[in-house]
């Protein structure tokens, strides 16, 4: 079993409600179970700045899947909430993004492990450090140390659970 961390986000539609869903569905992948889901965060834009808001979470997957296989999964579950592909950073209703799988390292056209943003970002550096505060990031060190370097205009807002 391979301790797995994935990325939640989401901003057309109803993103609360989608990533309440997905939620479900990580819950419910095969030869995995979710060990732990962050709070919902509602977060500035990004990269492409003119799009909504984002609701963004995180969770840790205990999971006997390889990191392909699990990378597939993830995948289906976007198609499954309807996810279009056009531009990069584009406005999207799910996007789940695998953060770390164990202590794979690889840099691959398809997948790279660590995922290589992972370390700039505020709406993934807060969720996680939620639920594993003491978070290693190989090659970047202790994820608290990063948020200090983040761009402090990453706004992020933790949405109280009612
Ligand atoms: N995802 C991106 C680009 N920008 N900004 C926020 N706030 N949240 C995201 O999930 C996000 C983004 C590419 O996947
Ligand atoms: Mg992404
Ligand atoms: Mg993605």
């Amino acid at each position: 079993m391979s301790r797995a961390y994935v990325a939640l986000g989401a901003n057309l539609g109803d993103p609360v409600a989608t990533v309440n869903a997905a939620l479900a569905s990580l819950a419910n992948l095969p030869r995995s179970s979710l060990a732990a889901s962050s709070s919902l965060y509602r977060t500035a834009p990004v990269g492409l700045l003119n799009q909504p808001y984002f609701i963004n979470a995180v969770v840790i997957l205990e999971t006997a899947l390889s990191p392909f296989s699990l990378l597939d999964e993830l995948f289906a579950i976007e198609i499954r909430f309807g996810r279009r592909r056009s531009i990069p950073n584009a406005a999207r209703t799910l996007d789940l993004d695998l953060l770390l799988h164990g202590d794979t390292i690889q840099e691959d056209p398809r997948l790279t492990l660590p995922h290589p943003r992972m370390h700039l970002r505020a709406f993934v550096l807060v969720p996680l450090l939620e639920i594993a505060p003491d978070i290693v990031i190989p090659g970047h060190g202790h994820g608290r140390d990063l948020l200090g370097a983040v761009d402090i205009d990453q706004s992020i807002e933790q949405i109280l659970a009612a």
